[in-house]
């Protein structure tokens, strides 16, 4: 189970973002450390789910949402063609744990993979 994470702050309001893509189950926002031309990420507004695994189980419909979005992203903020990128457990490098989707795009050579 996801707890509180400066995702769900951000998910509250508590910490002010600019929304990008807004649906009934999640919002997208700028990586505060990009690490591409575009690096946005898509989270659930639910904060019930830790990983990418758990919200497959959990909530499908969701986790299909976020690759719909990501796509929506990509086709607004570069050539539509987009990467994305879950961290799922600490030792692969996720350190925010409540779900997201890192979407990446524009010119991804020799780019770090997140
Ligand atoms: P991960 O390593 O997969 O858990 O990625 C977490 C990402 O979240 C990382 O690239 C930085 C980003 N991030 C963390 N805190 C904030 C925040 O408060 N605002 C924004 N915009 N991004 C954040």
């Amino acid at each position: 189970m996801a707890t509180d994470t400066v995702f769900g702050k951000i998910v509250s309001g508590e910490i002010p973002v600019e929304i990008l893509a807004e649906t009934d189950r999640v919002i997208a926002f700028a990586d505060m450390n990009p690490q591409a031309p575009v690096h946005l990420l898509v989270i659930p507004k639910s904060t019930a789910y830790a990983n990418v695994t758990e919200l497959a189980a959990g909530d499908p419909e969701t986790l299909a949402d976020m690759v719909t979005v990501a796509q929506q992203l990509a086709a607004e903020h570069a050539n539509g063609e987009f990467r994305l990128i879950f961290n799922n457990g600490a030792s692969v490098g996720q350190t925010v744990f409540h779900v997201h989707a890192h979407v990446l795009a524009g010119n991804l050579e020799e780019r770090s993979l997140v």
